[in-house]
């Protein structure tokens, strides 16, 4: 997953259900971080990515860094099939 001043690179992003998946934050642009509700994620500080293994679902992920104007803008979708 990428992020830039204010986004991620896509508005959904897919994963296996019950698979480990390395979730990886690549920050393009401007400082910041991803949560992701549910899911026991929480990449900021440093911690650039996290290995997952989710059931089935659609998580909302969101910026968990205030990073400026855009960042209450910074929503995505993971969805686990
Ligand atoms: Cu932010």
């Amino acid at each position: 997953m990428k992020a830039s001043n204010w986004k991620f690179d896509q508005a959904e992003y897919t994963i296996p259900k019950d698979t480990p998946v390395e979730i990886k934050l690549v920050n393009d642009e401007g400082a910041h971080g991803l949560q992701i509700k549910g899911a026991g994620v929480n990449l900021s500080n440093g911690k650039t990515s996290q290995i997952v293994t989710l059931a089935a679902g659609t998580y909302e992920m969101k910026c968990s860094i205030v990073c400026g104007t855009g960042h209450l803008n910074m929503t995505a979708k993971l969805i686990v099939q």
